[in-house]
């Protein structure tokens, strides 16, 4: 079945210049980029993009984090694209729950500077596309 889900490439990959790696990781799964942008996120978006996180002792940090800088978001597209892209990422841990071969488990240390987003169900997905692109609804 074909899934769209939403992929952020958050301020601290852009910052290290882990772009092309991690769309060639996304392209060579198979998966096809329907939406492409870099962006500077105000803390409007970022606080709709989180706002399940609201309340938690991390939402602070995670806003001023995903605010710091340019990041890209895009939409892919695949079969199961939703639990194919966040096999890729790897867990949020990038140490005690990502793997090696993940993008988390090859190049992130701390919970936080994770590196990438993934949407996690296809409600998530619909969602959080309706909030970043909205001209592809
Ligand atoms: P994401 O939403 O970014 O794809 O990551 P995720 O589903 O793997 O993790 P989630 O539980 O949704 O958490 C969102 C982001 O918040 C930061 N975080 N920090 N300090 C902490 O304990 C903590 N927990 C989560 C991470 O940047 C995580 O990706
Ligand atoms: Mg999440």
């Amino acid at each position: 079945m074909t899934e769209r889900t939403l992929v952020l490439i958050k301020p601290d990959g852009v910052a290290r210049n882990l772009v092309g790696d991690i769309i060639g990781r996304i392209e060579r799964k198979g998966l096809t980029l329907r939406a492409l942008e870099l962006k500077q996120v105000s803390d409007e978006l970022a606080r709709g993009h989180y706002a399940e996180h609201e309340g938690k002792p991390f939402f602070g940090s995670l806003l001023e984090f995903i605010t710091s800088g340019p990041l890209v978001a895009a939409v892919v597209e695949g079969p199961r694209a939703i639990a194919a892209w966040r096999q890729i990422a790897g867990g949020t841990d990038p140490v005690e729950k990502a793997v090696p071969g993940t993008i988390r488990g090859d190049y992130a240390l701390v919970t936080q500077e994770n590196l990438v987003h993934g949407s996690d169900s296809p409600e998530s997905a619909e969602r959080e596309i309706a909030l970043w692109f909205p001209e592809l609804g």
